[in-house]
């Protein structure tokens, strides 16, 4: 079990008890910057580096996420970013971002994350929700990382409030790539 969050005034209350009104209003106050509010989050994995040889090369997972997602939106979710010697710096960037032309051919983002609950990736499109066990991600990493030395990096936000189980990832294989 994680700890549970806090939530200002709202701490005694548990988020799955509060009522429509108090959770607006404790996501309000948390946009305020006020103090004494709980866990906003952001954790990743990355993996060794990876020698892309093809402006065709593939990225293939299975892909398992549970995270807070419901009527009102998306809240907690996780991204796939590349760093690349020749984009940005070699700032992690988004695999979709036109920088590094990456692309989903499967099992793509699913929703994009609100930017009222602090979440570290807030406005960004994520795997977000409930996938129902493994799904298959199949991505194009894109023809401006060919002939680089990448990395990548699965990166999860999560917002003040209220958590699911997460994300697990497994079963990565390259096309046109390899692992170093
Ligand atoms: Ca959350």
């Amino acid at each position: 079990m994680s700890p549970t969050p806090t939530f200002g005034r709202y701490a005694e209350i548990p988020v799955e008890q509060m009522t429509t009104e108090q959770r607006a209003a404790a996501r309000a106050e948390a946009a305020s910057g006020e103090p004494g509010f709980g866990i906003s989050a952001c954790k990743y994995l990355i993996s060794r580096n990876i020698v892309v040889s093809s402006a065709s090369a593939q990225l293939t997972f299975r892909n398992n996420f549970n995270t807070e997602a419901d009527v009102d939106g998306f809240w907690d979710g996780g991204v796939l970013e590349v760093s690349s010697p020749n984009i940005n710096g070699g700032a992690f960037t988004d695999v979709t971002a036109a920088a590094v032309g990456g692309s989903f051919v499967s099992g793509g983002y699913t929703g994009e994350l609100r930017t009222d609950a602090m979440n570290p990736l807030a406005g960004r499109m994520a795997w977000s929700g409930d996938s129902a066990g493994y799904i298959t991600t199949v991505v194009n990493l894109g023809p401006n990382v060919n002939g680089q030395t990448i990395k990548l990096r699965w990166r999860m936000g999560t917002d003040l409030f209220a958590s699911r189980p997460g994300w697990r990832i497994d079963s990565l294989v390259f096309t046109n790539a390899s692992c170093q």
